[in-house]
């Protein structure tokens, strides 16, 4: 089989990631999917593989540079780096939140990012013709009650992006942003509440239509793909029914 460009996805052992790297296979990427969880990724690279498209599985914490820098050896060039890995942990007001949470929340979420996108950032350049995306949140864009250590950490992604943008402007590499609202995926509000399925559940009660993560992975997919010229800078996707991270439409 030719060699295809390779994109690199964080957090591909489910929801968003495990998605955008079906989609970015289909689109004719070999994907490189990586995640904590090595079983999942190994079942969802079998897959891809079994459609007739390209995927490898990468054991890999975001958070252990070590291993990162390790990971990156592995590559001369990269067309594709998605930041996906990251999430929220609880729904405490500032006051009484646990911080344990809020470092937690840090290190995933935006030196996570960093980590990947320093090692691959040579690659990337090297292909002539790179991107990077930061999946970002509208909680990175806009706070809520609860929200506190989650909305921080997703505004450091943010930054992380709009930075990184000024900085490598001149060199072939575009920096994406995708910034999704309400989506159900199956663990982003179970992992959240701690396993717990009542209170998850109730983040989506009464919303007709929240958003799926082949949603986003669309979206993510969409951008990736525009001529090299187009940077999309950021793009702010919610469901109908949600107007603002305060502002939901609920049927109940
Ligand atoms: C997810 C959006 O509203 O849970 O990134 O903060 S929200």
């Amino acid at each position: 089989m030719p060699s295809a460009p390779i994109a690199v996805v964080t957090g591909a052992s489910s929801g968003i990631g495990a998605a955008t790297a079906r989609q970015l296979a289909a689109a004719g990427y070999r994907v490189v999917l990586t995640a904590r969880r090595k079983d999942r990724i190994e079942a969802l690279a079998e897959e891809i593989v079994a459609a007739g498209q390209q995927a490898m599985p990468y054991a890999l914490d975001v958070t252990d540079r070590a291993a990162v820098d390790e990971f990156a050896t592995a590559f001369k060039t990269i067309a594709v780096l998605v930041n996906n890995a990251g999430g929220a942990l609880g729904a405490d007001p500032v006051a009484t939140s646990d911080p344990a949470d809020w470092r937690q929340m840090y290190e995933t979420n935006v030196l996570g990012t960093l980590n990947l996108t320093q090692a691959l950032l040579p690659a990337l350049t090297a292909s002539g013709d790179g991107t990077v995306v930061v999946l970002s949140s509208t909680a990175g864009h806009g706070t809520y009650e609860g929200g506190g250590g989650y909305v921080a950490a997703k505004h450091g992604a943010h930054v992380l992006a709009e930075t990184l943008r000024l900085e490598i402007v001149g060199t072939p590499v575009r920096v994406i942003e995708v910034a999704p609202g309400m989506v159900r995926t199956e663990e982003f509000a179970l992992t959240r509440f701690d396993g717990d399925a009542e209170k998850a559940a109730k983040v989506y009660a009464g919303v007709a239509e929240p958003l799926t993560a082949d949603d986003v992975a669309e979206t993510i997919t969409w951008a990736v793909t525009r001529p090299s010229h187009v940077n999309i800078d950021l793009l702010v996707v919610r469901p109908r029914a949600q107007a603002s991270n305060t502002k939901v439409h609920r049927e109940l």
